[in-house]
């Protein structure tokens, strides 16, 4: 079963439309319009709203209103502006390095691992570092799982070991090593002033500098999480919003085999 989530091929071209000069969508095709919103750190009133304005007029939008205001505090105030956007994009020469899979669901990647791998395949998770959120490393390994899709703790086949938030990275690698893990699943949260990078960065050079780099997959997930940045921090793949247990359990496997083929 494939969720074309992953798919960089794009089906349902309308043959109407340049894609080397689109726009965003509002109302008619190309129309430009956008909503954004943002805080700013002065009272909210009309001098708050000239300027919210102003700040969407730098951004090159045309015609910007402001569609919501509140204030959050005496000194601060939230806007929600639509405007217009006047450039349009070239979306046929857009890159993305994206995980090119097509996911399974649990049944079939449990009947791949019984035909293709046949040993339990011992994936250990955590959100390391100072990040307390649970919530996403629990929607892939959790046995209920999220959204409709079980998570990894319920697969036959799959030894998942989820060891909540906050796990330094030095313990991480220690249970990785005592359980033998085919693959590692950090999950970061937290982007302000990037503290992911800095943990991802740290986790990786320490798994290095210990020699287990090539001994077990590491996979890097969060809502701030693109496969291209976890490719660039030296991880083997990242997944964001939107990928659940089938996505990662179907690459985990799949890599694992091909891997062993190499
Ligand atoms: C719930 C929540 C909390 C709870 C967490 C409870 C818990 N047990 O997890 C509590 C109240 C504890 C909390 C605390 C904090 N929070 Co908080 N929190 C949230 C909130 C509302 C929801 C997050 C969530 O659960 N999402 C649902 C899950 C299912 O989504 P997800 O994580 O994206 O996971 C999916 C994918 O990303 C992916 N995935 C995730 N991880 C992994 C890992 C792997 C390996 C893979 C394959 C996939 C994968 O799979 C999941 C399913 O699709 C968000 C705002 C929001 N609406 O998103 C803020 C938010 C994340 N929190 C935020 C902040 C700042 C904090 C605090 C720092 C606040 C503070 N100053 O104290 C603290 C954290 C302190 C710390 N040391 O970490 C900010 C982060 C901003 C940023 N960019 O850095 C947010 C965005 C709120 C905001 N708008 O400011 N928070």
């Amino acid at each position: 079963m494939s969720t074309g989530l992953y798919s960089t091929e794009d089906k349902a071209y309308d043959k109407n439309l340049d894609y080397h000069n689109i726009k965003p969508y509002g109302d008619t095709m190309n129309d430009g319009k956008i909503q954004m919103s943002f805080t700013l750190p002065v009272p909210c009133n009309e001098k708050g709203m000239e300027a919210a304005l102003v700040v969407a007029r730098k951004l090159g939008l045309k015609d910007p209103a402001v569609a919501h205001t509140h204030s959050l505090d005496k000194e601060f105030s939230f806007y929600v502006v639509y405007g217009v956007m006047s450039v349009g994009i070239d979306y046929e020469n857009i890159k993305v390095q994206a995980i090119e899979i097509d996911t399974m669901d649990m049944h079939e990647t449990e009947d791949f691992i019984a035909e293709n791998i046949k040993k339990p395949v011992v994936i250990v998770g955590a959100s390391t570092g100072t990040d307390a959120h649970t919530v996403g490393i629990d929607a892939i390994m959790n046995m209920k799982g999220y959204a409709g899709h079980y998570g990894l703790e319920r697969y036959k086949g799959i030894e998942a070991y989820n060891l909540g938030s906050q796990v330094p990275n030095e313990e991480f690698i220690r249970r990785a090593v005592e359980l033998n893990a085919d693959a590692l699943l950090v999950s970061q949260t937290v982007t302000q002033k990037d503290v992911h990078i800095k943990n991802l960065t740290n986790l990786i050079e320490l798994i290095e500098a210990e020699g287990l780099r090539e001994k077990m997959l590491i996979i890097a997930g969060g809502p701030r999480i693109t496969n291209e940045l976890a490719k660039e921090l030296g991880y083997d793949a990242g997944f964001g919003p939107g990928k659940y247990a089938d996505d990662v359990a179907t690459f985990i496997v799949k890599e694992l085999v091909k891997r062993n083929e190499e």
